[in-house]
């Protein structure tokens, strides 16, 4: 049997890097509680970032439970159907409703022009996902927010290191999470962080991060245990020196398959070249399968991949909507475009390290399939 290949693979830093990071920890004993080498990573983090507000989490979903806490929203969030079950998951189980907007055909992003006509006086936020990595339309986002006197959140999960017009993408909307999970571009084995423009809002994200504790005997409000332990953060601050070389093994990846299968009958990709303001993480290499061209469909590819040890997976099917805990709710939610491209969607195997042996024998077996 062929090697399995699966749909991502950890980058990890050098063994002895990171035993030399982690050393400090026996002499010191210090584990967790925003310790050393936390400082260490949120120092290097803003450098990289380029931002004046950063803070660090357990992971991706705890920062935006966070984030949302500390905003106090209510009512209704506008949010996108297209994304892991975290996003909306966030917003439900914070006592909000999440109000499904449809997205856009070539990008996957939420549709604005679609936005407005669902905002009540009700709604207090758009929570809008940079899904794949791929920017939403965030200047037009912020003329509806500001407009609505709404706060504009991002699920940044797949977008660290993504920069738009020259400007890292932590940069954009009121507050932005990053998802620094094992299967990220930039991992801390399990990791998150917020970036976030106002000031006043530390004091609350700090103390909300530590169970609302601001010093030994001051408990100002009632809080999570969100936070970043050192072992993670050392992961980090190894990991984030490979970070751009990383991101240029992904860019190879993605011109392959870009090259070897844009003859292929039915296959919709991500045109990476098509928009010069970006510059791509590569999170993710998602394509899309019209069965009437292709003569297969989806599902057909999935397991005729599978057939060849070649996982991949089909990010984001089903549509957070259709999931059986919310199917009741919002199942019938219109949302003509994202039940298209869940339909459709498989994400190719996409890691720095795949080989070029790998990814022809990927491309071959999608080529044999599809033909
Ligand atoms: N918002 C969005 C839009 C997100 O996509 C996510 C997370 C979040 C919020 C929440 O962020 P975190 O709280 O997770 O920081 C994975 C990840 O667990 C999840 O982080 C990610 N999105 C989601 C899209 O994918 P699974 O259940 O598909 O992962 P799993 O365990 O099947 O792993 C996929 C592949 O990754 C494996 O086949 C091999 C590889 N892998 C996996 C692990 C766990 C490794 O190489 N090393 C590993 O340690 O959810």
């Amino acid at each position: 049997m062929k090697k399995k290949i699966l749909v991502t693979r950890s980058s990890l830093p050098p063994l002895e890097e990171y035993v030399d990071k982690i050393k400090g920890i026996w002499d010191t004993c210090w584990m967790t509680n925003m310790g050393p080498v936390y400082q260490e990573l949120e120092q290097d983090m803003k450098k990289y970032l380029a931002c004046k507000n950063l803070e660090l989490y357990v992971n991706g979903h705890m920062a935006l439970d966070v984030a949302i806490k500390a905003l106090r929203l209510t009512g209704e969030v506008l949010t996108t159907p297209f994304t892991f079950a975290s996003t909306t998951h966030a917003l439900v189980l914070n006592g909000l409703t999440p109000v499904f907007c449809d997205i856009k055909p070539d990008d996957y992003t939420i549709d604005e022009d679609k936005v407005e006509s669902l905002i009540t006086k009700k709604t207090s936020a758009i929570l809008a996902v940079h899904v794949y990595g791929r920017p939403c339309n965030i200047k037009r986002l912020r003329e509806i927010a500001d407009k609505h006197h709404l706060k504009l959140l991002f699920d940044a999960a797949h977008a660290f290191g993504v920069r738009v017009d020259g400007e890292p993408i932590a940069n954009f909307g009121d507050v932005s999470m990053f998802s620094f999970h094992a299967t990220k571009v930039f991992n801390t084995i399990e990791g998150g962080a917020l970036v976030y423009r106002d000031d006043s809002l530390t004091r609350s994200l700090k103390s909300l991060r530590n169970f609302g504790i601001e010093s030994p005997e001051s408990v100002v409000q009632p809080g999570l245990n969100a936070k970043m332990n050192e072992f993670a953060a050392a992961m980090g601050v190894c990991n984030l020196k490979y970070l751009d070389e990383n991101i240029r093994k992904r860019k190879h990846v993605a011109e392959f398959y870009s090259s070897r299968l844009k003859d292929c009958p039915g296959i919709q990709m991500i045109d990476f070249e098509n928009d010069s303001r970006v510059t791509w993480n590569y999170s993710y290499f998602p394509i899309t399968v019209d069965e009437k061209k292709a003569g297969c469909t989806r599902d057909d590819l999935f397991e005729g991949l599978q057939k060849e040890n070649i996982f991949t997976r089909k990010y984001f099917y089903p549509l957070v909507p259709d999931y059986e805990c919310y199917r009741e709710q919002f199942g019938r939610c219109p949302l003509p475009v994202a039940r298209y491209v869940a339909d459709r969607v498989l994400t190719l195997p996409m890691y720095a390290d795949l080989t070029e042996e790998d990814l022809e024998r990927i491309c071959r077996a999608v080529l044999k399939i599809i033909r």
